[in-house]
């Protein structure tokens, strides 16, 4: 037998990237984000291993080593890319569980593929982990995993965490294999979700669906008791800070001010590209106080960052064409010469830069018509250090529940959005850093790391408490 880890991470993605150098040599680095410094601590504390999609078709590069963890990928076809993660996960999966904001598609042969490649990510987790070893199961691309690998290793201690909303009864039972799925969580020791409503919502669905009986944060199985419950996730705070720090992005954050128009005040937008982060929305909003003057292009300016996402998925394709349209619109009607009233800035940006434009912002505009949390409102709060800038924040956000100082809005309800963005930009700024110091306060005193902790020592890991 190969060797094997007491601690699995099993996740889609393996948290690297690969970079090619300028002789053509290809190297792989660990990717940015907060789910990478989450657990990358936790993974290399307990010599453990992270099985993901490297990216790419074809054959899976070989396990390899990289800053302590065990890297070991799992290979697609092209059609597996097709069908099981731009299909089933998410075109189906994906919109189903955001209030289905777009409608859903339900194809078999996605199916097939999901339960496929679902199949391949537990029989390798099978061999890799440990008699008795911890795995770490993540988000929606992956519901099966827990059953699946329960099946094959009953020996395991199983853990869920699904970073997206997890949806009402009445619309998880459009899925037509909604059975099947509920039981691939069910093999979970523990299944976490972002916000206590997800467990809800989970345990009357194995009221309805399976006939079983709940009681407080727990429901019996086949014989074996699955505990469900909220662990919000948040982000790395000390990182935020360290960067909100450093001198050349201060200095970087004065030029973005002056650049975009001097004494122009700034709103801010950073979201994927995706149709559940209300970008529209936001835009339609803007518009209209432009229109009426309640807004002045001499005085604001809004930057969007819309970082491309999953454009081989038509919804996608549609959505940047709309939203697009809507920027050029605004452009054109409010603009002047080298005073655009929006700045559209479709690219990925590195934490540095996205640093900066979090430290220009006066106003960052988070309006998810539903998220699971919502890591850049979290990220701004962090980045405040002085306890200056305002954040106008969705209600349909899991962050909302934590931010309650937050300028909160309904993104349906435009004349709120619009009085919410005005709120944000006339109220004094004694009140906004009365405000931005509790919501820092919060975020400090939870965060990514403690998440982590959380939820392993739910799941009963001996080392949670250890070596983060
Ligand atoms: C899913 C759930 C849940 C964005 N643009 C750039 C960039 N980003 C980074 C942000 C932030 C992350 O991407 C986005 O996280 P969000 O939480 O806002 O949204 P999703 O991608 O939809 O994440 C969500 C999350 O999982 C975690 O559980 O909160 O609800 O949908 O960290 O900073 N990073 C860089 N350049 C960019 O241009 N470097």
């Amino acid at each position: 037998m190969s060797e094997q880890y007491r601690f699995v991470v099993v996740a889609n993605r393996l948290p690297v990237d690969e970079d090619v150098d300028e002789d053509g040599k290809r190297e792989w680095a660990r990717s940015p984000g907060g789910l990478v410094s989450a657990l990358h601590p936790t993974v290399r504390a307990r010599r453990g291993a992270w099985i993901g999609w490297a990216g790419g078709t074809g054959d899976p590069p070989e396990p390899f080593d990289l800053d302590g963890m065990r890297l070991h990928p799992i290979g697609l076809s092209q059609q597996e890319l097709d069908f099981y993660y731009e299909g089933e996960s998410n075109a189906t999966i994906w919109p189903l569980y955001h209030d289905a904001v777009e409608t859903p598609a339900f194809h078999r042969h996605w199916w097939d593929a999901y339960r496929r490649v679902n199949q391949r990510f537990a029989e390798a987790t099978a061999e890799l982990a440990a008699p008795g070893a911890t795995v770490w199961v993540h988000d929606y691309q992956l519901q099966l995993v827990p059953a699946m690998l329960r099946e094959l290793r009953p020996d395991l201690r199983i853990g869920f965490f699904l970073h997206i909303p997890f949806p009402p009864v009445e619309l998880f039972m459009q899925l037509p294999w909604r059975t099947r799925v509920l039981e691939g969580l069910l093999g979970a020791d523990l299944v976490g979700f972002q916000r206590p409503g997800g467990a809800e919502n989970f345990f009357r669905l194995t009221r309805t669906l399976l006939g079983l009986e709940p009681e407080a944060d727990q429901v019996v199985f086949n014989g074996r008791a699955v505990t469900a419950r909220a662990f919000p996730i948040s982000i790395d705070v000390a990182e935020m800070e360290h960067l909100a720090a450093d001198p050349h992005i201060r200095e970087r954050a004065k030029q973005l001010s002056k650049e975009l128009g001097g004494n122009r005040r700034l709103l801010l937008g950073v979201d994927r590209l995706d149709y559940t982060k209300g970008i529209e929305h936001r835009l339609k909003a803007y518009r209209e106080l432009l229109a009426e003057d309640r807004l002045s292009n001499q005085e604001t300016v809004l930057v969007q960052v819309a970082t491309p996402s999953r454009l081989r998925v038509a919804q996608y394709r549609q959505l940047r064409e709309r939203v697009e349209r809507e920027v050029g619109r605004i452009n054109g009607e409010f603009g002047e010469v080298g005073l655009a009233p929006v700045h559209y800035l479709f690219r990925s940006y590195d934490r540095e830069e996205l640093l900066a434009l979090y430290l220009a912002a006066d106003v960052m505009v988070v309006t998810p018509l539903r998220d699971g949390m919502n890591l850049v409102a979290k990220e701004y709060v962090a980045a405040r250090t002085d306890n200056t800038g305002a954040l106008v924040l969705s209600e349909f956000t899991g962050a909302a529940a934590e931010l309650p100082e937050a300028f909160g809005v309904n993104p349906h309800d435009v004349d709120g959005l619009k009085e919410a963005l005005i709120q944000a930009l006339r109220t004094p700024t004694e009140h906004l850093h009365d405000r931005m110091r509790r919501m820092r306060a919060h975020v400090r005193a939870h965060d990514v790391t403690r998440w982590a902790k959380d939820f392993l020592e739910a799941l009963g890991e001996r080392d949670a408490a250890g070596p983060c």
